[in-house]
């Protein structure tokens, strides 16, 4: 017999309603949900390959030991009370412990609650995570202006008449840090009643591609581009719309006279974007119908990360879009997270490379190869990597393989050996993902929509599997063995959530929401600013002294110049998502997508010829790929997909290993991040490229 399941898919932030339909254990298809009033049909191809993730042949089973150069595999108990004596005689108080949790560990909420009872019994003091590769300029800036790291005004696609885009590519990523399914049908949307989208990004990417106007930029130097937007704004409108003016602690003037020293002619020099087209995006910002403007990884990811997403709320909030219909509104999910969760914070770490920005008490990755490879009593010396792979992910992926090495002790969760796990002494495998349920705890809160959704297990648990949740808290209840402190009383995630869900304005419970598998619409976003905002005066805070201070770091910047080189630049794809989804066939297959795009102009400069194998050199050392030649480059950048690179021995996940790639962070170093979070640089890397050296045959 065949059935339906409703659920959402947990691949990326879109979370798109799926119909997942099964005979057994048998996936026999999977399809967008029309019903789901988020996603409304839609879906990506990624979706149907969770049956490859669910059926991979190469997935783990079962834990697997290292043994000399091979694995062993050992049954759960055995395996906890093996981890849980090493952790007890390593690092009993845990300050040489630390957790790196990796970018699916988002989109399991059960995992997400029961974690800490982990990280608490191991003690350990430090935590990483993928949000220093990705996203901490946001939570510092939510923090900073409107006191909750996870306040984010999300734009309002549905009613917005203008939308800006600076480094996103949603057409691929389909939305981060902005749950926006259907992308694609959105922007159909918006041109169907007059409104316009314009993509600055040094690619003509898929998102510029359906956009009224791409305008290309120098990888790094969007800060002079919103600087600009920014002044042109605050001069057409001087003054804070009412309603806005009330719920900030100061009007714009400090902004505006910080950012005196500045002429919108430098600006548009430093940044290569003409005069005119700098005004022509400012025009909608300047004028009454709602805009909206939105930055991601190629503004956040950068050495002004921080300073940027400032810069784009400041547009919003200058231009009077912020809180409004059509401009950027703080979703009300059904769990608000923001509500019943503290507000983060902002402070500093200690590390061998010096005293460090932490936001949400985190030490950013940068640091993270160094903290294992120091020599004194800081070194990290057992490691727990919770669904992440940072030698592919991370800065200088080699020298993170030198520090896992030498840990004392590392332990992977993860359904594969992986470029990272394949250095662990115990790789600890969940069930396949249609074993699990589901809620967007994380993605409410940056959705197009008032929503919130659960879904239960698609299918029932597998003889000897068990999910995440579940192995790290029975791994928890082990080391407090271990260490023979007691263990706390768990809540199991159903019951934590059914809390949670109940103490929201909402206030439905679990069984109420499981039984709408749709989804729970709360409607389109409102405005709310004033019941949202977490500061402690409960006003939005324009000019936090730190952002304003860092004006003068920019300011500085203008006056450098850049090193003549070659800029690299990342790329998303469609049938990708970061290193993990390269075993499914389906997803793989085809021209090989690990190339590097040039712009014919540095090709032709350099010799090079489209298909050919070339080097491509940054200051930390050369891997070699193909060129692909093509005019959506801008000239001057390159493009190179990351989460590649399945050339190292010893993985589990075949496919991938068969269509290896090079991986982008092999060419990265650690040492640039941005100053006030600490955030990495995994953009704008100077590179040289030349045609690959021809091997010498050996007579
Ligand atoms: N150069 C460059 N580097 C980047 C980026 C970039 O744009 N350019 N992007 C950055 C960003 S935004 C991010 S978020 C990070 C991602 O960085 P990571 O999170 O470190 O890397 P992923 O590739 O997402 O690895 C996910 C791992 O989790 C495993 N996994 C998948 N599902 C599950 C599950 O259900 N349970 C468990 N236990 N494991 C699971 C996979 O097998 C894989 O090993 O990469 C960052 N790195
Ligand atoms: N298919 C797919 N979807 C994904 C993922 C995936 O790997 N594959 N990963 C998921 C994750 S973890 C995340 S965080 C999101 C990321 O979501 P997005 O941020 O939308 O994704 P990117 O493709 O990294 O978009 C960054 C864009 O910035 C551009 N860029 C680079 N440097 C600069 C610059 O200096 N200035 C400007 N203006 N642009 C620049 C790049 O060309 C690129 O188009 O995607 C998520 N969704
Ligand atoms: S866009 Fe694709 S991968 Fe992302 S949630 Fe939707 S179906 Fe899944
Ligand atoms: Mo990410």
């Amino acid at each position: 017999m065949t059935v339906i399941h409703k659920r959402t898919c947990h691949i990326c932030e879109a979370n798109c309603g799926i119909l997942v339909e099964v005979e057994g254990r048998r996936v026999l298809s999977i399809k967008g949900n029309p019903d789901n009033p988020l996603s409304r049909g839609y879906i990506c191809p990624k979706a149907t390959a969770i049956a490859d993730l669910q059926d991979d042949p190469d997935r783990l089973r079962t834990p697997m030991k290292r043994v000399g150069d091979g694995w062993e595999e050992m049954d759960w108990d055995e395996a906890y009370r093996e981890i849980a004596a090493k952790v007890a005689a390593i690092d009993p108080v845990g300050t040489a412990s630390a957790f790196y949790r990796g970018n699916p560990s988002a989109h399991d909420y059960a995992l997400v609650l029961q974690s800490r009872h982990l990280q608490r019994a191991v003690g350990a003091k430090r935590s990483y995570s993928a949000s220093t590769l990705d996203q901490m300029p946001h939570h510092y800036v939510q923090y900073q202006m409107y006191g909750h790291v996870s306040l984010a005004a999300v734009p309002d696609i549905d009613r917005t008449q203008a939308l800006l885009i600076l480094g996103g590519n949603p057409m691929a990523s389909n939305g981060s840090l902005w749950t926006v399914p259907d992308f694609r049908g959105r922007v159909r949307e918006l041109h169907a009643r007059g409104g316009t989208m314009t993509v600055v990004d040094p690619r003509k990417t898929e998102t510029a591609k359906v956009a009224d106007h791409w305008v290309p930029i120098k990888p790094g130097t969007d800060t002079a581009l919103l600087v600009a937007i920014l002044k042109i704004v605050l001069e057409a409108k001087p003054d804070l719309r009412p309603g806005l003016a009330e719920v900030c602690d100061q009007n714009l003037d400090a902004v505006r006279d910080a950012l005196a020293q500045f002429e919108i002619a430098g600006l548009s020099a430093f940044c290569g974007v003409s005069e005119d087209d700098i005004r022509a995006m400012a025009a909608p910002f300047t004028g009454d119908e709602p805009a909206a403007i939105y930055g991601r990884m190629g503004v956040s990811v950068c050495e002004f990360g921080a300073f940027n997403h400032w810069i784009v709320q400041l547009i919003n909030l200058a231009s009077g879009n912020l809180d409004r219909v059509g401009g950027t509104m703080f979703p009300k999910p059904l769990f608000d997270l923001v509500g019943l969760n503290g507000p983060g914070g902002v402070s500093t770490v200690v590390t061998s490379r010096g005293t460090l920005p932490s936001v949400m008490g985190e030490t950013p990755m940068v640091a993270f190869a160094d903290e294992m490879l120091r020599e004194d009593d800081g070194r990290i010396k057992v490691l727990f990597v919770q669904s992440g792979n940072p030698v592919l992910s991370a800065p200088d992926g080699r020298k993170t393989e030198e520090g896992l090495q030498k840990l004392d002790l590392m332990v992977a969760f993860d359904p594969h050996i992986t470029e990272t796990s394949r250095h662990a002494d115990y790789v600890l495998p969940p069930c396949g993902p249609l074993e699990k349920d589901h809620f967007n705890m994380f993605f409410g809160p940056l959705s197009v929509r008032n929503f919130g959704a659960y879904s239960a297990p698609t299918l029932p648990m597998e003889e000897g599997a068990k999910t995440d949740w579940e192995i790290v808290s029975e791994l928890a209840i082990a080391v407090h063995a271990a260490k023979g402190s007691s263990a706390p009383n768990m809540q199991t995630p159903r019951e934590q959530l059914d809390a949670l869900l109940k103490a929201s304005p909402a206030g439905m419970s679990l069984a109420e929401v499981e039984a709408m598998p749709d989804g729970v619409d709360l409607g389109p976003l409102e405005p709310c600013i004033k019941t949202r905002v977490k500061t402690h005066d409960q006003k939005i805070h324009v000019a936090p002294a730190e952002l304003l201070a860092d004006i003068e770091r920019f300011a500085q910047t203008l006056n450098e110049v850049p090193e003549d080189a070659l800029r690299l630049i990342g790329r998303r794809h469609v049938r990708s998502n970061n290193s993990w989804l390269h075993n499914s066939h389906r997803l793989v297959k085809g021209p090989d997508r690990c190339t590097l795009m040039m712009h014919p102009e540095d090709a032709k400069l350099r010799g090079i010829a489209d298909g050919q194998a070339i080097a491509i050199q940054s200051d930390v050392t050369v891997i070699e790929t193909t060129a692909e030649i093509t005019d959506d480059m801008m000239q001057g950048v390159v493009s190179l997909p990351h989460g590649w690179g399945h050339n190292r021995s010893g993985l589990s996940w075949k496919t991938a290993a068969d269509h290896a790639g090079v991986s982008f962070n092999d060419l990265v170093g650690t040492q640039r991040y941005d100053a006030l979070t600490g955030n990495a640089v995994l953009n704008g890397i100077a590179v040289s490229v030349a045609p690959k050296e021809k091997e010498v045959a050996v007579a």
